[in-house]
C-alpha cells in the first residue's frame, strides 16, 4: 500500500479576511504537514473559502459588488494570508470553481438515485450566522444564542431533506468501533451523546437563495451551503481520489464538530464513499479574556500580527498556551514573556554559548562518542504521530533547559583552552552542548521551519532532506564548525 497521508483546514467563509482564530487550524494542519513530509511521507494538505454562503452574499451587497467580483476578490485575501503565514498548502479550493460544482452534483444525484433525499414543505427559523435552522431550544431572546446581534430569518418554501436519521444506527456503530475518531475525547463524547437523542432529517436545499450549486434534479434550488461545504475535502483530490481518499485528519474547531462527526458520515455513506480516519477538534480561544468580536475591536490580523512580532512568536504561543482541543486565552503580555523565555532566552543562549566556546577553542570541533538521548527521540516520535504539538514543543524546550543546566554546572568558560587536558574537557562539553542543540533544533524543525534551518547551518550541521527528521535525529555527525558569531537567532522583546 503506498503511503501518503492527507490532512485539511476547515474552508473558510470567505465574507472576512481570516483572523487569528482561522489562522490557529491552519498553523496546526500546517505544522501537522510538515512533520509528515520531514518523515518523507506522501503528503497532501487542503485549504480553501466557503463561498456560497448567504454572509457572502450579504458582504457584496453591502461593498456594491456582484458576489462574483466579490468573492474573486476574498479570495484573493485568503490566499495572501496564507503565504504571509508561510502556511505551505498544496491545494487551495474555490466552493464557487466549476470542479466543485461538478462534483457536488454528482454526489447529490447518487444520494437522490439511493433514495436519500425527498422534498418536503418546510417552516422553520434559519439563522444566516450559523448557516443552519434552528430549534426553540437554541433560541434565547428571539435570537440565535450564538448570534445575538442578527434576526432569525421565517424560511418557509419548498425544500430538499436527506434522510439523515436513516443512519443514526450506522454513525453510533462506527463510533464504537472507532474510538479514536474524534480528538479529543470529550468531543466524541458529545456526539455520541447528541446522537443518542435521534437524529433529524435536514433541509440541503434552498428555493430563495440564488447563489449557490443548482440542485442537479432540481434546477429552481440551490445545495444547501454546508452540504456542498463538507464536499470540498472530496473534490481536491479528484484528480486521484482512490490514492488520497480518505482523509486522514480534518483539523476542525469544536463549533463545526457535529457537522464534521454526524452530516458529513451520512453524506459520504450515502454517496459511496467511506469516513475520514479521524476529526482533531480544537477548542475555542478568547483574547485577552474576551471573546474575539469586530465590536470589541479585539479581532487579531495574523498578518499584522506577524509584521510587528513574527511568525515564530505566534505558532510558540499559539500551541504552548493550551493543549489542541482545550479553550484557552491569547495573552498578548504571555505571547511576548513566552517567546522571550523560550525562543530568545533559552534555545538562544544555548546557541550563543556554544558559539562562543567554540570560538575560544578554534572553528572546528571533532568528537566521536555521545551518550544518545534516545528515550527523547522516542518520546517526541510518538508526541508528534498524535499530534500532541504542545507537548512536542514542551519536549524540546525542556531538553534546552536541561542541556544549559548542565552547562552552569560544567562551567566550561573556566577551562583555559591553552592547557590540554582542561582543552580535553572544554571539548567533550561542547561538543555535547552542540550536539543535542542540534537535536533541539531538528525537533523544532516543523513548527519553525526557517529559523531552526538557519541554526543548524550556523553549527555546520545543515539539515539531510534526503532522509526522514527521525533518521536525522538519530544519526550524531562526527564534526561540527562555527565559522562566525553573527547575530542573535532571535532578539529579545523589551528590556
Ligand atoms: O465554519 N478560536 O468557517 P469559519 C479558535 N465555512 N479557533 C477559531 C476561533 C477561535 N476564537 N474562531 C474561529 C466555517 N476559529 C465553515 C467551515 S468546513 C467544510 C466549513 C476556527 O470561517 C475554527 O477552526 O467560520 C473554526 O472551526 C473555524 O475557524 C471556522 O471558520
Amino acid at each position: 500500500m503506498q503511503k501518503k497521508f492527507f490532512i485539511t483546514t476547515p474552508i473558510y467563509y470567505s465574507n472576512a479576511v481570516p483572523h487569528i482564530g482561522n489562522a490557529y487550524a491552519s498553523f496546526i494542519a500546517d505544522t501537522i504537514a510538515r512533520y509528515s513530509r520531514l518523515s518523507k511521507v506522501d503528503t497532501r494538505f487542503s485549504t480553501g473559502v466557503d463561498e456560497n454562503s448567504q454572509k457572502v452574499v450579504e458582504s457584496a451587497a453591502s461593498t456594491g459588488m456582484s458576489v462574483m467580483d466579490y468573492a474573486d476578490m476574498m479570495a484573493k485575501k485568503h490566499q495572501d494570508t496564507w503565504d504571509a503565514l508561510d502556511i505551505d498548502y498544496s491545494d487551495f479550493i474555490r466552493t464557487t470553481e466549476s470542479r466543485h460544482r461538478d462534483f457536488v452534483q454528482k454526489v447529490l444525484q447518487k444520494s437522490f438515485d439511493n433514495g436519500d433525499i425527498y422534498e418536503w414543505d418546510y417552516k422553520g427559523l434559519y439563522c444566516v450566522g450559523c448557516e443552519t435552522f434552528k430549534k426553540e431550544t437554541d433560541i434565547v431572546n428571539g435570537r440565535c444564542a450564538d448570534h445575538p446581534n442578527r434576526e432569525l430569518e421565517q424560511l418557509s418554501e419548498k425544500n430538499y431533506f436527506f434522510k439523515l436519521s436513516k443512519y443514526q444506527d450506522q454513525i453510533l456503530e462506527f463510533f464504537e468501533k472507532n474510538p479514536d475518531f474524534v480528538k479529543p475525547r470529550t468531543r466524541y463524547n458529545e456526539i455520541i451523546e447528541f446522537v443518542r437523542g435521534g437524529l433529524e432529517d435536514f433541509s440541503i436545499s434552498r428555493e430563495t437563495n440564488k447563489f449557490g450549486i443548482p440542485l442537479p434534479f432540481d434546477s429552481t434550488q440551490v445545495t444547501y451551503v454546508w452540504y456542498d461545504a463538507l464536499f470540498n475535502y472530496l473534490t481536491v483530490v479528484q484528480d486521484d481520489e482512490s490514492k488520497w481518499w480518505p482523509a486522514d485528519i480534518h483539523v476542525i474547531g469544536k463549533d463545526i464538530v457535529k457537522f464534521h462527526g454526524i452530516y458529513w458520515l451520512a453524506m459520504l455513506w450515502s454517496a459511496g464513499y467511506v469516513a475520514p480516519r479521524q476529526l482533531l477538534t480544537t477548542g475555542y480561544f478568547t483574547v485577552d479574556g474576551q471573546k474575539m468580536s469586530k465590536s470589541i475591536g479585539n479581532v487579531i490580523d495574523p498578518v499584522a500580527y506577524i509584521g510587528e512580532y513574527s511568525r515564530d512568536m505566534l505558532v510558540l504561543y499559539l500551541f504552548t498556551a493550551f493543549p489542541i482541543g482545550e479553550d484557552g486565552d491569547f495573552s498578548q503580555e504571555q505571547a511576548i514573556l513566552t517567546f522571550n523565555a523560550k525562543l530568545a532566552n533559552n534555545l538562544g543562549n544555548l546557541l550563543n554559548r556554544s558559539i562562543a566556546l567554540t570560538l575560544k577553542l578554534g572553528w572546528k570541533l571533532e568528537w566521536d562518542t555521545l551518550s544518545v538521548w534516545k528515550e527523547k527521540i522516542e518520546k517526541y516520535s510518538s508526541l508528534m504521530d498524535t499530534q500532541d504539538l504542545k507537548w512536542s514543543i514542551d519536549l524540546a524546550f525542556e531538553y534546552a533547559s536541561e542541556i544549559n543546566k548542565y552547562v552552569d554546572e560544567n562551567t566550561p568558560w573556566k577551562f583555559d583552552a591553552e592547557i590540554d587536558s582542561d582543552r580535553e574537557k572544554l571539548e567533550s562539553v561542547l561538543f555535547y552542548m552542540i550536539a543535542n542543540l542540534r537535536k533541539i533544533a531538528i525537533m523544532l524543525l516543523p513548527f519553525f521551519d526557517t529559523k531552526m534551518r538557519e541554526l543548524l547551518s550556523r553549527i555546520g550541521v545543515p539539515y539531510d532532506d534526503a532522509i526522514s527528521l527521525v533518521e536525522n535525529l538519530s544519526l550524531d555527525p562526527v564534526s561540527f564548525f562555527i565559522a562566525e558569531k553573527g547575530e542573535p537567532l532571535y532578539m529579545r522583546i523589551g528590556k
